[in-house]
C-alpha cells in the first residue's frame, strides 16, 4: 500500500509541476483593441502581473510597428536607437528576463500620442519548482496526514497565481488520504 502510496504521490508531483511549469501566460496587448493609438496602453498593465517565461502578443495594423527601446529613448519617443524592431503584425515577444522593458510604436508621432507601453517583469514565477522533491515522504513512514503526504506546499510561492494548482493537488492529497483508510 505504501509503495503504491509513494508512486501515486511522485506522479502527482511531477504532473503538478508540470502544469506550473507550463503555466506561461501570454498577454494580448490592449486586449481586443491591439497595439494602436487608441488603445489605453497606460492603464492596460495595470493589474496584471508579468513574470518571467510570459509573453506579449502585439497585434497591429501595417502602419504601426513595434520597437523595443531603452528607457531613455522611451521616454523621448525616440526610435533611431532600438534594441529590437517588429513590423509582421502578430508579434509574440517572449518575456525572458526580470526588469522593466520599454515598447514604442516606430512612429514617432503615434508613439508621442500615446503608443507605448512599459512593463515590470517579476522573477517570481514557479521557475524553481523541483525544490519540491527534497520533502518527498520516506517509503517508511507510516503517517496518515495529508499534510505529510504531499508537500505542495513547498512548490509556489507567488500570490496565488497558481491556487488552482493547489487546490487540485490538496483534493488530491484528501483523495489519497481516504484511499489509505
Ligand atoms: C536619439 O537617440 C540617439 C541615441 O540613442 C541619439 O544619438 C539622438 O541624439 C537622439 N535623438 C534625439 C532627437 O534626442
Ligand atoms: C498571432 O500569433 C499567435 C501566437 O503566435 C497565434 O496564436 C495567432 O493565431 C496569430 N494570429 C494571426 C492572425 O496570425
Ligand atoms: C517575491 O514576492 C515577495 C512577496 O510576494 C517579495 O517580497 C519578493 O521581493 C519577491 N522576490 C522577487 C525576486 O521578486
Ligand atoms: C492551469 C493554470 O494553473 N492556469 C493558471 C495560469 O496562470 C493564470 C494567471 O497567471 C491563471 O489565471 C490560470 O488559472
Amino acid at each position: 500500500m505504501a509503495k503504491l502510496l509513494l508512486v501515486l504521490v511522485c506522479f502527482l508531483v511531477t504532473f503538478g509541476v508540470t502544469l506550473i511549469r507550463t503555466n506561461a501566460t501570454t498577454y494580448t496587448v490592449g486586449d481586443n483593441s491591439g497595439w494602436d493609438v487608441s488603445t489605453d496602453l497606460e492603464t492596460w498593465p495595470q493589474g496584471k502581473k508579468f513574470y518571467v517565461g510570459d509573453a506579449l502578443l502585439f497585434q497591429y495594423s501595417s502602419i504601426y510597428s513595434v520597437c523595443e527601446v531603452t528607457r531613455e529613448n522611451y521616454d523621448s519617443c525616440n526610435t533611431s536607437n532600438v534594441i529590437a524592431t517588429y513590423t509582421d503584425g502578430n508579434t509574440t515577444i517572449p518575456l525572458s528576463k526580470p526588469g522593466e522593458m520599454y515598447f514604442v510604436c516606430g512612429e514617432e508621432l503615434y508613439c508621442l500620442g500615446g503608443m507605448k507601453l512599459q512593463v515590470n517583469v517579476l522573477t517570481n514565477s514557479t521557475a524553481g519548482a523541483p525544490q519540491a522533491q527534497s520533502t518527498l515522504p520516506q517509503p517508511s513512514s507510516k503517517t496518515n496526514s495529508p499534510s505529510a503526504i504531499l508537500p505542495s506546499t513547498g512548490v509556489v510561492h507567488n500570490n496565488g497565481r497558481d491556487s488552482f494548482v493547489m487546490v487540485f493537488l490538496g483534493f488530491m492529497a484528501t483523495m489519497l488520504w481516504m484511499v489509505q483508510i
